[in-house]
Parts: structure tokens; C-alpha cells; sequence
């Protein structure tokens, strides 16, 4: 397959880095944490998108590979944010292939404490998928993370089925509703009901709910009313480079 032999090769020639999108807590009006997001600027200055190339990684197994490279970047770039004096938390990507198996998250974790981050610094951010496939391994491996002290959040969640009895069973910290969830809010009122319930769900669970894709005042000014948790999206920051991110921390104080 081409693209995952450029893939391999790409990892090796550095082309692979990470860029942060912040996270605001709307209680303080902090940027709390960011997100980790996977990017890649292939030989020929090409940028590939992770939706291409991840389902490749999945299926051919370099995502060990990748989510090793991704913990390890985020490690040593967050040394450097807590060095800065910002002590706020970073959220990771996991594919379910790399939840397969117990020595993988016990690396992670020596890894996560290697680099000298507490591991309630870290998230990981999981698909809504994983939860309802019901691998009873996956499960293990997700309750032994957070009795660690890892966060774990349910990812693009509203894009699947029956989401919301799931949570109930599983160990969750953050859901992540997806951008579609409003994306013609707050005009289309139906969204903002469902939006309204999903919050309501998640608060009688004692669930923290991060919204995905906030672009405008609008959408902004809604989920503050509503008592949303978190925001991320364009209306706040793009994700950025980590040079860019000390100074987006900086002004935002
Ligand atoms: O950043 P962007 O919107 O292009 O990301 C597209 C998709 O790729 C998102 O669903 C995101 O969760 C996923 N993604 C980004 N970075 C990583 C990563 O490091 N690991 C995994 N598994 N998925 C990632
Ligand atoms: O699936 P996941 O939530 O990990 O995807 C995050 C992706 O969404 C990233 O690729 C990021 O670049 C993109 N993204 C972040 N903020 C916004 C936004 O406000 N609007 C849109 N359309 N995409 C966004
Ligand atoms: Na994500």
C-alpha cells in the first residue's frame, strides 16, 4: 500500500508533528487544556489529512507506531508548558486498535511519567464506538488508565447510536459532542434542544461535556447560557504549533 509505506517512511524523515487546540473552561474563563492533534507535511510539502491517513494506520497497524510517536511529542511539549508556568492538561488521541492490550497502556504510562507529567494532565480521547462494541479487554484496559489517574472522553459523541445509555457503564470523564450538534445553532431550534438534553444528561451523570467546533459569538454566547462545561473551536483558536501556543497562553492570562 503507498501511502503507508510513505507513512513509515514520513515517520522516519520527521514529517509527522503535533499542533495543540485550546480548550476553555467556561466556569473560569481559562483555557484549561488542549487538544493534541496529529499532522502531516509529507516529502513533497503536501499536507495529508489525519482522517486519511489514521484508518490507514489502523488497518495496517502503524497506529503503534504513530501513537507512540504522538505520546511521546506531547510528553516533552507539555515539560515545556508546565516549565512555562501554565499547569493545564493535554488531550490525546487513541485509536481503539492501540487500546489492544495492557502492556501498550502501562508504556504510555511510564512514558507519561518519564516526561514528569502527572497523569491527571493527561486525557484520552476515545470514539463513542469503542463503548458500544462492548470488548470486555478494551474495558479492562480503559478502567485500569483512569484508576491511574488518566482522564478519558468520549470523542465525536452524537455521531453513533444510543449514545447516552452507554454512559451510565462506562468510565468517562469528558463527552465531546460533536460539531455537527451546532453547526445551524442557535437558529435551528431542534439542535438546541438536543443540545439542552444531552447537557442535562451528562450533568445528572456527573459528566463533564466539552463542545467541538464553536465557531461563532452565537454558538459561544448559547453554550454559556446553557452551562455548557468546555469550548473548542475556531471561535477561540485554531490548533497551533507549540511556539504559538506559549503565546496564545500568554495573552490569554
Ligand atoms: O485535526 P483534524 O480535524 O484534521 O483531525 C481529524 C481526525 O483525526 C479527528 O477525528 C481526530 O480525532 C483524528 N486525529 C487527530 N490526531 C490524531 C491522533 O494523534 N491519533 C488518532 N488516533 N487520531 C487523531
Ligand atoms: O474528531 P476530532 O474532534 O478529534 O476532530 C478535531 C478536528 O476538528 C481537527 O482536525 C480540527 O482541526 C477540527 N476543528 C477544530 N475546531 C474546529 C471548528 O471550529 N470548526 C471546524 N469545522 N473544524 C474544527
Ligand atoms: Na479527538
Amino acid at each position: 500500500n503507498a501511502i503507508h509505506k510513505r507513512m513509515r517512511e514520513g515517520l522516519k524523515r520527521h514529517e509527522f508533528y503535533l499542533v495543540y487546540q485550546p480548550i476553555i473552561d467556561f466556569s473560569t474563563g481559562k483555557i484549561s487544556k488542549c487538544e493534541a492533534l496529529l499532522r502531516w507535511q509529507d516529502e513533497d510539502g503536501n499536507m495529508i489529512s489525519p482522517a486519511e491517513f489514521i484508518p490507514v494506520a489502523e488497518r495496517t497497524g502503524l497506529i503503534h507506531e504513530l501513537g507512540q510517536f504522538v505520546l511521546e511529542q506531547a510528553c516533552v511539549d507539555w515539560a515545556v508548558v508546565h516549565k512555562s508556568g501554565y499547569p493545564i492538561e493535554v488531550s490525546i488521541n487513541r485509536s481503539e486498535r492501540e487500546l489492544n492490550d495492557m502492556e501498550s497502556a502501562k508504556r504510555w504510562l511510564s512514558c507519561i511519567s518519564q516526561h514528569g507529567i502527572p497523569n491527571t494532565s493527561i486525557t484520552f480521547e476515545i470514539t463513542e464506538s469503542l463503548l458500544m462494541s462492548n470488548k470486555q479487554r478494551q474495558l479492562q484496559i480503559l478502567h485500569y488508565l483512569r484508576s491511574q489517574g488518566v482522564q478519558l472522553a468520549i470523542d465525536d459523541f452524537g455521531t453513533g447510536y444510543s449514545s447516552i445509555n452507554y454512559l451510565q457503564r462506562y468510565p468517562v470523564d469528558y463527552i465531546k459532542i460533536d460539531r455537527s450538534f451546532l453547526s445551524q445553532a442557535p437558529q435551528n431550534k431542534v439542535q438546541v434542544a438536543l443540545l439542552d438534553a444531552l447537557l442535562q444528561v451528562a450533568r445528572a451523570l456527573d459528566i463533564n461535556v466539552i463542545a467541538e467546533g464553536v465557531e461563532t459569538r452565537q454558538q459561544w454566547e448559547l453554550l454559556q447560557r446553557q452551562r455548557c462545561d468546555f469550548a473548542q473551536g475556531y471561535f477561540i483558536s485554531e490548533p497551533l504549533p507549540l511556539n504559538e501556543l506559549l503565546k496564545f497562553l500568554k495573552d490569554w492570562q
